[in-house]
């Protein structure tokens, strides 16, 4: 691994400039593939539109989310590249709050290298060894030519709720084709996977993981069955009352001075 570049903490954007180096020094590993640079740099944008901050429709979202996580057969959290470089550990504390959720490595940009490095990296940030899914895919997403296709039937394959974070389309909407229930953390609300998941939580993915987290916990004492509040939950209309406040606040800086 190269040596980062210094960043004064000074810098008004020394948070995400780190970001930045880290997420470079994780293509530099093999854990990253270079379009993920490309994918985070969409994701920085939309951030920007957000302010930086968890909209309060992405805290209704997580909420969904978690319900639906509590309702589940077999919950799985899908684990790509950039997923691992932001929030391994973030991942494997999900996890913890919620000891029957799966975590799988599923890649776009599948190679075995990566799929092993990528799982050593989720055991370094606390998941117990063997536990993470993905180095021998048994399975295959139905009407999905990429390598996206190849996942485990113990984890994607048998599940009934999949978490899959900054996702592109193709996969959700095969996902949702077999049935499945498709969560996802998305910052941009017009995604391909923002509109065919059927909770999109529309936030940065380490702002959004520990409120997962703190969701899941809550729930953890209550009783299972919580459909009546999943019956109420609108992804399309959550989805477009972002978009409004998007929209607010662009209007509020345009007529600022
Ligand atoms: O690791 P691989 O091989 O599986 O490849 C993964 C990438 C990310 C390259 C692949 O999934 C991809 O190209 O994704 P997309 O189609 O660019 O979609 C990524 C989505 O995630 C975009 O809508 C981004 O706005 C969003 N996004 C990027 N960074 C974040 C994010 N959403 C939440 N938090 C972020 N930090």
């Amino acid at each position: 691994m190269t040596s980062g570049t210094r960043i004064p903490d000074s810098h008004p954007r020394a948070a995400s400039l780190r970001v930045r180096e880290r997420m470079k020094e994780a293509v530099e590993a093999g854990l990253v593939h270079p379009t993920g640079l490309i994918a985070h740099g969409r994701g920085e944008a939309f951030d920007y539109l957000l302010g930086e901050r968890t909209p309060p429709e992405a805290k209704a979202a997580v909420a969904e989310a978690a319900r639906r996580i509590r309702a589940a057969r077999q919950p799985v959290l899908s684990l790509n590249g950039n997923t691992v470089a932001l929030a391994a550990a973030a991942c494997v504390e999900v996890q913890r709050a919620w000891p029957a959720l799966r975590l799988e490595v599923n890649l776009f940009h599948r190679s075995e290298e990566r799929v092993a490095r990528l799982i050593a990296a989720v055991e370094a940030a606390g998941a117990p060894r063997g536990s993470v899914l993905g180095r021998h895919p048994d399975f295959r997403i139905p009407r999905l030519a990429s390598d996206r296709a190849r996942c485990a039937k113990a984890g994607i394959g048998a599940s009934d709720v999949v978490l899959v974070p900054l996702e592109d389309g193709d996969r959700a909407q095969a996902l949702k084709a077999m049935g499945k229930t498709v969560l996802t953390v998305d910052l941009n609300p017009l995604s391909r996977t923002a509109l065919a998941a059927d909770v999109t939580v529309v936030d940065e993915l380490s702002r959004a993981l520990p409120n997962i987290r703190e969701e899941v916990l809550r729930l953890r004492g209550k009783p299972a069955n919580c459909r009546r509040v999943i019956e109420r939950f609108d992804n399309r209309k959550n989805r477009a009352a972002v978009l409004r406040a998007i929209d607010a606040r662009l209007g509020a800086l345009a007529r600022k001075r």
